[in-house]
C-alpha cells in the first residue's frame, strides 16, 4: 500500500486512507497490527493526517502532521516523507489506549461517554470504541457472542473474543493509534481473562496467551476498573435490561470469579490498572477516573 495520509476514524473506526497525497512508502494494514507499539511515533497532537514511512535502517516509522506555529519541514522528523500541504509541527506525538473494565452493571457505558467529552474538551482527538465490536465483524461476533439461543464452549468463546479483538486491532485501534489519536475502549484483553479465564475456568495464563497472538502484544497505556460489589452489579444491569443475553444469564458464581479476577489481575499491574470505587455517583466516578489518568493528560 503506498501513501498512508488518514482522514479522521469515526466513533466506531472507520477509517479510509485518503489516498496518495503524501507519495511515502507505507507498510501493509496486517503489519500495523502485529506491531504493538514497535513503531516509533514522530509528530504532534492533530491526528488527522499521518503516515508511516522507512528510514534509512529500514524501521518503520509513524508521523503525523499538524498545521502548527512551529514549521518543521518533515525531513527533520521522518526522512523521505514530507506531507502534500501543510507544515509539520515540533510536538512530540504518541497515541494513547485507554481501557475500561469492570463486570456488568458497573458503569461502563457512562463513564466512557463522561470522559470522551471531558477529554475531547480538553483537544484531544478520542475515539470511543467498544469490545467486543467496534467495526463490522466484530460487532457480527457480538451478536452471536451475547445470543442466548446460540449454544458456545468456553474454548470457542475465548476464541470469538479473540478474534474480535484482532480485527478491531489491526482494523481501527492500530491505525488509530499510529496516527497519534487517543482511543477509549470499553474492554479489551482484561475481560478475557476475568470472564473466560477466571469466570469459564479456562485459566488466566491460556486466555492471556491466546490474546496476545490476536493483539500483537498491544498493552494498553491505562485501565480503569469501575469496582462494585457484584451483587450490586447484577440488580443494576437487571433493572436495566428488558431480557438477559447468553452471559448475562450466568450464575452468580460466574460472576464472583470474574469480580475475584479482576481484583487479582489489578493488584498484579497497580501502574496500569486504576481501581475507581463504582459505588459513587456519576460526577464522582468521572473525577475519580479523570484523576486515574494522571501523568498522562495535564
Ligand atoms: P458489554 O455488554 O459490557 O459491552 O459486554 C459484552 C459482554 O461480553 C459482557 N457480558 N456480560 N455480562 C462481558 C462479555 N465479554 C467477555 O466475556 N469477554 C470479553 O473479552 C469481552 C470483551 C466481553
Amino acid at each position: 500500500m503506498r501513501s498512508g495520509v488518514r482522514s479522521r476514524p469515526c466513533a466506531l473506526g472507520v477509517w479510509r486512507p485518503r489516498g496518495q497525497q503524501l507519495g511515502c512508502e507505507r507498510s501493509g494494514g496486517s503489519a500495523l497490527a502485529g506491531s504493538g507499539r514497535a513503531m516509533e511515533q514522530v509528530g504532534v497532537g492533530w491526528a488527522t493526517a499521518g503516515l508511516e514511512c522507512r528510514s534509512d535502517h529500514g524501521a518503520r516509522v509513524g508521523v503525523a502532521f499538524e498545521l502548527d506555529d512551529h514549521d518543521v519541514d518533515a525531513s527533520d522528523v521522518g526522512g523521505a516523507c514530507r506531507p502534500a500541504n501543510g507544515r509539520l509541527s515540533s510536538r512530540a506525538l504518541r497515541g494513547r489506549l485507554i481501557t475500561i473494565e469492570g463486570i456488568d452493571g458497573a458503569g461502563k457505558t457512562t463513564l466512557a461517554a463522561a470522559l470522551r467529552d471531558s477529554l475531547e474538551q480538553r483537544g484531544l482527538d478520542i475515539h470511543l470504541l467498544r469490545e467486543p465490536g467496534g467495526v463490522d465483524a466484530s460487532e457480527r461476533v457480538r451478536e452471536l457472542v451475547k445470543d442466548p439461543d446460540v449454544r458456545i464452549g468456553a474454548r470457542a468463546e475465548a476464541l470469538l473474543y479473540a478474534a474480535a479483538r484482532a480485527q478491531l486491532v489491526e482494523e481501527a485501534l492500530q491505525p488509530l493509534l499510529d496516527a497519534g489519536s487517543w482511543v477509549l475502549l470499553d474492554r479489551f484483553v482484561d475481560s478475557s481473562l476475568a470472564y473466560q479465564g477466571a469466570g469459564r475456568d479456562l485459566g488466566v495464563d491460556q486466555v492471556r496467551t491466546i490474546n496476545r497472538f490476536a493483539t500483537g502484544g498491544l498493552d494498553p497505556d491505562r485501565t480503569l476498573l469501575l469496582q462494585l460489589d457484584p451483587a450490586v452489579a447484577r440488580a443494576r444491569s437487571r433493572a436495566r435490561l428488558e431480557g438477559l443475553d447468553r452471559l448475562e444469564s450466568e450464575a452468580d458464581d460466574f460472576f464472583s470469579r470474574t469480580d475475584r479476577a479482576y481484583r487479582e489481575l489489578a493488584a498484579a499491574d497497580p501502574a496500569r490498572i486504576r481501581v475507581i470505587d463504582a459505588g459513587a455517583g456519576p460526577e464522582s466516578v468521572l473525577a475519580a477516573a479523570l484523576g486515574a489518568l494522571e501523568g498522562l493528560i495535564d
